[in-house]
């Protein structure tokens, strides 16, 4: 009610995630925001103030003009950047809402696995062969981050805390304990050619589409790895093959795919030196996703400010 008794109309919250059972997170939406209407959207549905979205259509942002806040439930807007959007909305993406544990945890896993040469003895288990292999040495394996933001900064320091030295790359310059940071395209040589194990946890913009190719791949230090979390756009999947194949790289652990699923066609699937999974390694989780944006969403509406809005025009 308004101070003059007038009832004041609620607000309206419209959910439009592909992939995505919606009725957990209408109840989620509904508890954590009492008094706001939420539904699924339908084609033809009444204006919402707010959005929660992951891969709508276009059709969706041509009939909801009047949005003030697109929630993405992911922390990637790669794709969400290539629709039309209404102009005065803020977009906002998840910021870690429990993904930087998540990837931290998959990425040490994928360094260890490789450093400790796991594959190896599962090969020797197998054969009925108790083998002993010789400890490779920490400092042989300096890890490369590329991508120090929300996720970028926590595998770097979770790596850091294994005791490999750790570098790490953004675009603005950082200072992160444990990690050795550089910055901008100026310094990107001298990282990758101090890098062994390069992990990718950039965004995925028109700068950085195609980052891994045969030019920068190469650049690694010889027996490199890589670990790519981010997206598939991001690497050259003939380069990494070709460089697998003459022995420069030493293996890769893939989470994410230019097509997804990935084709059952694709070299990837047999490469011996290749370990895949399916887009994976950060899951979203709904109670925390849920808490996060009702939380914004009342800031937004408060006129407070939020962190993990995103700048259009960077691409992230
Ligand atoms: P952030 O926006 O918090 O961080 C992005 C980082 O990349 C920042 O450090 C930024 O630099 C840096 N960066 C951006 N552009 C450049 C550039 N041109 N050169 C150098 N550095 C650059 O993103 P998150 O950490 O939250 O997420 C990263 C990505 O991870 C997402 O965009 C998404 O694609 C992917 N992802 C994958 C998931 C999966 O399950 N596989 C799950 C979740 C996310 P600066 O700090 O200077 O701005
Ligand atoms: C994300 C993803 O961007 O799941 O959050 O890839």
């Amino acid at each position: 009610m308004t101070a003059c008794g007038v009832r004041k109309p609620s607000m309206k919250i419209t959910f439009c995630c592909t992939g995505t059972k919606a009725e957990p997170w209408l109840l989620g939406l509904h508890s954590a925001l009492p008094g706001a209407e939420v539904a699924v959207w339908e084609a033809g549905a009444a204006a919402a103030d707010h959005a929660v979205v992951w891969a709508p259509p276009q059709r969706f942002f041509d009939e909801q003009t009047r949005l003030k806040g697109i929630f993405n439930i992911g922390a990637g807007v790669d794709a969400l950047l290539k629709l039309k959007l209404p102009p005065q909305a803020t977009v906002v993406r998840l910021d870690d809402a429990g993904m930087a544990v998540q990837m931290a945890e998959y990425v040490c896993h994928a360094i260890i696995r490789h450093f400790r040469e796991f594959d190896a003895y599962e090969a020797d288990i197998g054969a009925g062969k108790w083998s002993y292999r010789k400890p490779l040495e920490r400092s042989d394996f300096p890890v490369g981050v590329m991508g120090l933001g929300v996720l970028g900064a926590r595998v770097a320091q979770s790596a850091a805390q294994f005791d490999f030295p750790v570098m790490g790359w953004s675009r603005s310059a950082k200072k992160l304990n444990g990690v050795r940071c550089f910055a901008g395209a100026e310094q990107f040589k001298d990282f990758l050619s101090e890098t062994r194990i390069l992990v990718n946890l950039l965004p995925l913009t028109p700068e950085t589409r195609d980052i891994m190719s045969l030019q920068t791949l190469s650049r690694l230090r010889s027996g490199g790895y890589v670990i790519n979390v981010a997206r598939g756009a991001h690497l050259a999947d003939d380069d990494l093959l070709a460089l697998l194949d003459n022995g420069h790289l030493a293996g890769a652990t893939l989470d994410v795919f230019r097509t997804e699923p990935l084709p059952s066609e694709h070299p990837f699937w047999q490469h011996p030196k290749i370990t895949i999974t399916p887009h994976t390694s950060a899951r979203t989780l709904r109670d925390q996703s849920i808490a996060q944006i009702a939380g914004k969403i009342r800031c937004l509406e408060a006129g407070r400010p939020i962190v993990g809005i995103v700048d259009r025009v960077r691409g992230y």
